[in-house]
């Protein structure tokens, strides 16, 4: 993509409305826009990121055996009252009538929707075990929207939901989850920690909440410090499911069963970026969702959801990686990988160089931003760093009379000088 004709409209000032850094940056850098308290429209720089976010999330839920579908945002009330959740959801369900009268709702979560789904097309425990997910826009009126898309009220969400016929089958469910969800947050550069969290009405102790530590993040935290070796290693797995302590202000108590000493409990801030959950029965029994059992018993099916927080993801990436220059995406989810720098648009030299790197680059199926304007090479060095792409290449008439163009690394600040066949080969691949 050519700067000058990308859709990019960065901003040089802080703009006063936005609290913390994530939030900050991605208005700077062209991301997002608000339209309406907790509402944003996403530009073609954030969009990308949070298409590359929630392609990992889909290729981890793949792998995990889960099958996506797409529900719609608007549902009716009518199976939201057979779960008895309609008047209990309260003020932040956005609620509305048809030109019918009819009670409609933007959906807030989708246990009601893929119960009825299940229920009308799901006859035999053959049919088990299943999980289903999709990735779709939710609405919750919240009474605080803040911190940009980290507390959004319309916000993007893949939610699992999980159908098996015992609870041995629903912990199995439950165990994929839990390690796919380890996966996709390493895959974006983040750990995230399991910590036991308030099941609620439900009781038993399989729900988890996933955490990045933050000082930014709204929820207190507290964990064993083992976490901290476990986390610098990347070895946070299943095991620490029974192993560690690590749980929610909401659930922690202190000097309770399993809390370590005060000397290896450590008190912290996290966001909260996904949260998964073991219900059994609660929304099968409520909405009589029965497959036939092996003995040909009608049986009510155990269930379970798993939510991420999609777009609060995206904020959540920015605190942990930035700078008080900018952003500096890991390559995972960066929404290009090169930030291709010509110091002095309209030499002919500098001009020849970059367009040949240019389409080499684009050839190779490396994504590149080519900053191709006749602008200041500060005001194009101050932009690439706000974008935070992990690679810039800048090529300028002094270094290529020379025969080099610069390789800088954005999140070490590492430059080298290089032919650019060698910039070349190092980008490739
Ligand atoms: N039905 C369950 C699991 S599918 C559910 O809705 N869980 S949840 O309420 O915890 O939401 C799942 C995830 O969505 C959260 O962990 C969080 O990362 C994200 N999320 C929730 N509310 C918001 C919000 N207002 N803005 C941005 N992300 C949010």
């Amino acid at each position: 993509m050519r700067r000058s004709a990308f859709f990019l409209p960065t901003l040089k000032e802080t703009p006063s409305e936005a609290q913390i850094a994530s939030h900050r940056l991605m208005l700077r850098a062209g991301m997002v826009r608000q339209s309406a308290a907790g509402i944003y429209s996403w530009l073609p720089l954030g969009f990308k990121v949070l298409r590359k976010i929630e392609q990992i999330v889909r290729e981890e839920q793949d792998a995990a055996g889960a099958q996506e579908l797409l529900m719609p945002t608007i549902q009716s009330a009518d199976i939201w009252r057979e779960s008895e959740r309609y008047d209990a959801y309260g003020k932040e369900m956005l609620r509305f009538k048809d030109r019918h009268d009819r009670e409609m709702l933007y959906g807030p979560t989708n246990e009601e929707l893929i119960t009825q789904l299940f229920r009308d097309n799901v006859r035999s425990y053959r049919d088990l075990p299943k999980i289903l997910y999709h990735i779709q826009w939710k609405f919750r009126d919240e009474v605080r929207p803040r911190f940009g898309v980290m507390r959004g009220r319309e916000f993007l969400m893949k939610d699992s939901y999980s159908f098996d016929m015992d609870f041995e089958g629903a912990k199995r469910s439950y165990e994929a989850m839990f390690t796919a969800y380890l996966k996709t947050f390493k895959r974006m550069g983040l750990t995230a920690i399991p910590m036991q969290a308030d099941s609620g009405a439900i009781g038993g102790n399989l729900t988890h909440e996933f955490h990045v530590l933050a000082e930014t993040g709204e929820s207190g935290v507290f964990y064993d410090i083992a976490y901290d070796d476990l986390a610098a290693k990347g070895e946070i797995d299943l095991a620490a499911l029974n192993d560690l302590y690590a749980a929610t202000d909401e659930k922690h108590v202190p000097g309770g069963p399993n809390v370590p000493p005060p000397e290896r409990l450590r008190e912290a801030r996290g966001i909260e970026v996904g949260h998964i959950f073991y219900f059994g029965t609660k929304y099968s029994k409520a909405m009589n969702a029965m497959v036939q059992g092996k003995d040909g018993e009608p049986v009510f099916a155990e269930m379970g959801s798993y939510g991420i927080g999609v777009s609060r993801l995206v904020g959540a990436i920015i605190e942990a990686y930035h700078d008080d220059r900018g952003i500096k995406w890991p390559e995972s989810v960066a929404p290009f990988k090169v930030g291709l720098i010509n110091l002095k648009a309209g030499d002919a030299l500098c001009d020849k160089t970059c367009d040949d790197i240019y389409a080499k680059l684009g050839a190779a199926g490396v994504e590149v931003l080519y900053d191709d304007r006749d602008d200041r090479a500060g005001v194009k060095f101050a932009d690439m760093d706000l974008i935070g792409l992990p690679w810039q290449l800048i090529a300028g008439p002094k270094g290529l009379a020379q025969g080099v163009v610069e390789l800088k690394n954005r999140a070490t600040d590492e430059k080298v000088e290089l032919s650019v066949d060698s910039a070349l080969a190092r980008l490739v691949g």
